[in-house]
Order: C-alpha cells, then sequence, then structure tokens
C-alpha cells in the first residue's frame, strides 16, 4: 500500500493478515461488522478463507474443531462487545476442551472504554475474556501485531492447549507505519508447541507399576487423539496387548472393531482393572472423577499427560508421566523389553472377552427390533450400517439420548473424525464443527442431532449450503428436550419445558437456502437417504422421526439431576 511516494507504508489490517499467513494460517471463521469487515476482506484478497457464520459461538466452534484436527490454533474473528460476548462461549470451550484457537475480536476506543464513556459497543473484552483463555493479550501498537499475534500461538498450541483470547482495537487496525519496519516486526514462530520428553525415573516408575500389574487397562482420551501419535498409541496398545477403552473423541485412534477394544465391557473393565493407564484423559466427571462405585477394586494409575497439575487432580496418582503423549508412549514402548513386560493374564482377557459377548449380544437384540416410529437403536443402526462404508467420514454428534446411545453404536475406524459435546456436555456444537471439519478436512461430515442440541446451531444450514460443504445433517426429532411427553401439570395452553412443535419438518429448513431435505420415518428410508446425501456430497438435512416416549431423561447422566442426586 502506497500512501505518499517517499515512503511506503503499511497498517494494522496488513500487518495481521501478514503474520497470520507467515504462520501457516490460511482460514479465518468468523461475523463481519465494525470495525473488523476491511480485515475479512483483506484476508480473502490475500489468499486466505474466509468463512463467514451466522453467529459467533459457531464461527469460534469451527475453530476450535479445526485447532482441534490440524493442531494449528483455529482463529475465529469477531465484532466488538456483543460478537466478542457470543465467540466467548466457543473459547471457554475449546479451553476447557484443551482445543487450540485463538479468538481475535475488535474492540472500541481505549480511551473511551476505560473512561466508561458510552462507546459503540463499549466493553473491557480482554479482563471479560482472561478468566476463559489459556491467555489473553492486546495489541496496541501497530509494530506490536507480530509478536502479538506470534504470543497467541505460542499459547494456544504449546503445552496443553487451549483458548487465547488477542484483542485488537479498531484504532491498530487503521495505524499505519513504514512497510519495511512492517515487515521486520512480524515473527515466524519456530517449532510453536515442542517436545516435551518425560523423566527417565518417571518411565521407569511407569513401567515397574506396569510389569507387577494382573489386571491392566490402557484409556484413551481426546488428549492422545490430538497428539497425532496414533501408531506409537497403536504400538503400545499391540505390543504390551492390554485391553484399552477409548473415550468418546478418541474413538477410532484404534478402530472400535479391534480385539483389544474394551468398550462393550466398559463397566467390568472400570470396576476390574488394577493398574490403569490413561493417556491424554482427565479423571473428571465423565471417569466418575477415577473414584466410586464405577472404578471398584482399588487400583493405581499411570497418567500420561502433558499438563503437570493435572495429576492428582481427583485421586493419587501413583506414576505420573509428564510429557508430549509421543514422547512418553514413545518412552513406554522403548521400554518394555527392559522392564519385562508380558502380555497380561489369560483369565483377565478371557473374562472381558466373556462380557464383551454378553453385552454384544444384549446390544444386538436391541438393534435388530424394528418399532415403529423408530426408536434411537433403529434409526442408529440404520445409520451405523451407511457409515461403516465411509471410514473416513467425519462424525458431529450431541443430544442427550442421541449423543449417549450414538456413541455406542456408531463404530469408528480412524483418529481425530468423531467431535461431540466433549468436555462440558454442551449443546450447540453442532453446526460450527460440522463446518469446521469439512473446511480443514475437505471430507464429507455427517452430524448425528438431537432435535434441542440441533436448534442452538440451526440457523448455520445457510452457511453449509452458502459454501456448498458435504455436510449431512440427521436431526433425531422426537418433539422436544430428551422427549416430546412432557405436559402441562396444570392443564393450561402453554407447552411444558421439554416440548416443542409436534412432527416439525427440520427438512423443510435446508430446502430454504438451496439444500436437500428428506424426511425418513423408517430405518430403510433413512439407509437410503443418508447414503443418497453421502454420495451427492452436498448439503442435506435428514428429519429421522423418532418415537417421542424413546429415551431418559438427561439421557445418561439422569444421575446428575439434583433430584435424583439428592437421592444417593
Ligand atoms: P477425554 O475427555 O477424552 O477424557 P480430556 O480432554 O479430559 O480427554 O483430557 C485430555 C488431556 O490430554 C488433558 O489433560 C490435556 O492436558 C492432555 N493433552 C492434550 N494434548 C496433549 C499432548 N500433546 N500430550 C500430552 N497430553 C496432552
Ligand atoms: N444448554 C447448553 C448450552 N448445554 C446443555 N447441555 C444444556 C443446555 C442442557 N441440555 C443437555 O444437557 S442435553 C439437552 C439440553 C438442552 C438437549 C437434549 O435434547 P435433544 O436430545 O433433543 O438434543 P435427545 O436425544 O432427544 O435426548
Amino acid at each position: 500500500m502506497t500512501h505518499n511516494v517517499s515512503v511506503e507504508v503499511t497498517d494494522g489490517f496488513h500487518l495481521v493478515i501478514d503474520a497470520l499467513k507467515q504462520n501457516g494460517i490460511d482460514t479465518i471463521f468468523g461475523l463481519v461488522g465494525i470495525p473488523i469487515t476491511d480485515l475479512a476482506r483483506l484476508a480473502q484478497a490475500e489468499g486466505m478463507r474466509f468463512i463467514g457464520f451466522r453467529h459467533e459461538q459457531n464461527a469460534g466452534n469451527a475453530a476450535a474443531i479445526a485447532g482441534y484436527i490440524t493442531q494449528k490454533p483455529g482463529i475465529c474473528l469477531t465484532v466488538s462487545a456483543p460478537g466478542f460476548l457470543n465467540g466467548l462461549t466457543a473459547l471457554a470451550n475449546a479451553t476447557t476442551n484443551c482445543f487450540p484457537m485463538i479468538l481475535i475480536s475488535g474492540s472500541s476506543e481505549r480511551e473511551i472504554v476505560d473512561l466508561q464513556q458510552g462507546d459503540y459497543e463499549e466493553m473491557d473484552q480482554l479482563n471479560i475474556a482472561r478468566p476463559h483463555a489459556k491467555a489473553a493479550f492486546r495489541v496496541l501498537k501497530a509494530e506490536d501485531i507480530g509478536i502479538g499475534i506470534a504470543r497467541a500461538i505460542r499459547a494456544a498450541v504449546s503445552g496443553r492447549p487451549g483458548g487465547v483470547y488477542l484483542d485488537l482495537p479498531a484504532a491498530l487496525l487503521a495505524q499505519t507505519i513504514e512497510a519495511n519496519h512492517g515487515k521486520r516486526s512480524l515473527v515466524q514462530v519456530v517449532d510453536p508447541a515442542p517436545r516435551q520428553l518425560p523423566a527417565p525415573e518417571s518411565v521407569d516408575r511407569a513401567l515397574a507399576l506396569l510389569k507387577g500389574a494382573k489386571k491392566p487397562l490402557i484409556l484413551l482420551g481426546k488428549g492422545a487423539a490430538y497428539a497425532q501419535a496414533d501408531d506409537d498409541i497403536r504400538a503400545l496398545v499391540e505390543r504390551t496387548g492390554i485391553p484399552y477403552l477409548p473415550m468418546s473423541m478418541a474413538k477410532g485412534l484404534l478402530p472400535d472393531t479391534h480385539a483389544q477394544c474394551a468398550s462393550a465391557a466398559r463397566s467390568f473393565v472400570l470396576a476390574e482393572a488394577d493398574v490403569v493407564v490413561l493417556v491424554g484423559a482427565r479423571l473428571n466427571w465423565l471417569l466418575a472423577h477415577g473414584k466410586g462405585k464405577t472404578w471398584g477394586k482399588p487400583k493405581q494409575f499411570v497418567q500420561i499427560d502433558i499438563a503437570p497439575t493435572e495429576i492428582d487432580s481427583n485421586v493419587a496418582i501413583a506414576a505420573p508421566l509428564i510429557g508430549d503423549i509421543g514422547s512418553c508412549v514413545g518412552a513406554l514402548l522403548a521400554g518394555l523389553d527392559r522392564a519385562g513386560i508380558d502380555k497380561p493374564e489369560g483369565e483377565w482377557l478371557a473374562a472381558i472377552a466373556e462380557k464383551k459377548e454378553t453385552n454384544v449380544a444384549k446390544m444386538a437384540a436391541l438393534l435388530d427390533k424394528n418399532p415403529a416410529p423408530m426408536n434411537f437403536h433403529s434409526a442408529l443402526r440404520a445409520i451405523r450400517d451407511v457409515l461403516k462404508q465411509h471410514p473416513d467420514i467425519n462424525l458431529v454428534n450431541e443430544g442427550a439420548n442421541t449423543l449417549d446411545y450414538a456413541r455406542s453404536i456408531i463404530d469408528q475406524y480412524q483418529p481425530r473424525k468423531r467431535f461431540d459435546s466433549g468436555t462440558w456436555g454442551i449443546m450447540g456444537i453442532g453446526m460450527g464443527y460440522a463446518i469446521g471439519a469439512a473446511v480443514v478436512s475437505g471430507k464429507p461430515v455427517v452430524a448425528v442431532e438431537g432435535d434441542s442440541a440441533f436448534g442452538f446451531s440451526g440457523m448455520e444450514l445457510e452457511t453449509i449450503c452458502r459454501y456448498d460443504l458435504p455436510v449431512t445433517t440427521i436431526i433425531f426429532n422426537n418433539n422436544g428436550v430428551y422427549k416430546g411427553t412432557d405436559v402441562n401439570p396444570t392443564g393450561g395452553a402453554e407447552p411444558a419445558p421439554t416440548v416443542f412443535v409436534k412432527n416439525a419438518r427440520y427438512d423443510k429448513m435446508i430446502e430454504a437456502f438451496g439444500g436437500i431435505g428428506y424426511n425418513a420415518t423408517t430405518p430403510e428410508e433413512l439407509t437410503r437417504a443418508l447414503s443418497e446425501a453421502i454420495a451427492a456430497g452436498k448439503p442435506a438435512l435428514i428429519n429421522a422421526v423418532i418415537d417421542e416416549t424413546a429415551g431418559t431423561e438427561s439421557g445418561r447422566l439422569t444421575n446428575l439431576n439434583p433430584q435424583s442426586a439428592a437421592k444417593k
């Protein structure tokens, strides 16, 4: 950009885009307005992808899942105050799930905001973001943009990944500096997420614990999936012969059909194991905090994690192994022979095999039924069978019953192909994750959504159609949150808190934007619609009509409702 004949100048807008590009970032998810519209335009003009959303939360969710899939921070761009706050839920969700993303928000004039003089979209965004982010920065001088973006990238992806907030005031974007000076101020981040090797004595301690185990178990979490150490993780599982359990987003790290997969005997192995190796999985609510009935017999843990403060968070950890998962798993592998670790005893493996067989038979009986209308099982059987033919498809999944049943019924065959409500159990990630996954993977996406869950991000169907993304959304339509059967106890006309309009036709929504809509009332119709939609590679939505009496309150979390919890 040339402002006068003698000195070539650049400005904040250009420096932000140049800094991102220089660090290999090629996509921005966002929603435009003052003061960032021109930033989005410039990004596109400079060859980046700008994917424009209808609500910032969905753009943020797309950025977060892009970060999880690629190990590069996903970028979400928003306007100030309300746009920023809309994006903040996604930033907090990314931080909670350990996904690397950067929320970049434009902000109003500092002088006015700090004196609270009532600027357009006035808000002290930096301070509001701080507790919800792994790190938060503001850049005030154009010559600091390079450093600001470098710090944001490194904070997002190094150590335990998370969400980072970057505040860019409007005045900064318009600031001009000499072009050469600007160029020199940019930073190419070297080795943004360096390997972190575990201490040798920690490795020996973990191996010694494993050596003494009679009933060992490996538990793979989404940290293991994120780490992209797929071959070493498979080698550890197969060379030790230890049965393993994948957490929901770690499904597919090894195919769910693997002989050592103990998912079908989950309760049994959690209760019975004596030594559990946690690989990138936290002992939070999703694992019953590592104690209580779920965990049955006393046990000892090896915990592999990059965050040292995760250790002993819920129960005492006998053998912490701190480092990146690739390095830690590699070190264990290298020590297996030295430590003399043999395959687990046949008795343990036989007991698991027997339990699996019984449970698989029980599930098969449920799956084989053909009730009319469909229930969760018969609809998911149809989806499972179609997806088996497409092992590289991305699966997004949210809802209560829809999430719980799909997680156990649909097999995953490849790593990082399942994206769901995650650590918070959040509803609303559906269309954002679907768009993010489609954009960065270039592969089709199937989103299996409860009707309530879908509602949080449903307007992004327009975005999916606008960018012509190969996303098929399947709505499990049972007329409400959890179920569709509640009635107002007063007999009044106002609907009960959990119910929706009966027999809604979600398929008509996508038709408004030129997508393909299907209404499926039987497993056969669902199979046909899904096969056709995937083959077409076009935006599609299937309204799957599910029995409104099927399912339970809160899916499998019934026990967390205060009334049930109080009874415990
Ligand atoms: P899940 O929900 O699947 O059980 P969590 O999100 O609870 O998994 O746990 C993921 C864990 O993985 C976090 O504690 C995080 O610090 C850790 N983690 C993330 N990336 C890495 C990595 N590259 N190396 C080691 N640990 C990692
Ligand atoms: N709001 C947000 C952001 N997250 C939440 N988890 C909830 C509300 C509470 N909630 C759940 O935990 S699941 C759920 C809600 C509203 C929806 C369940 O209904 P559904 O699924 O139609 O999506 P099923 O399959 O019919 O149970």
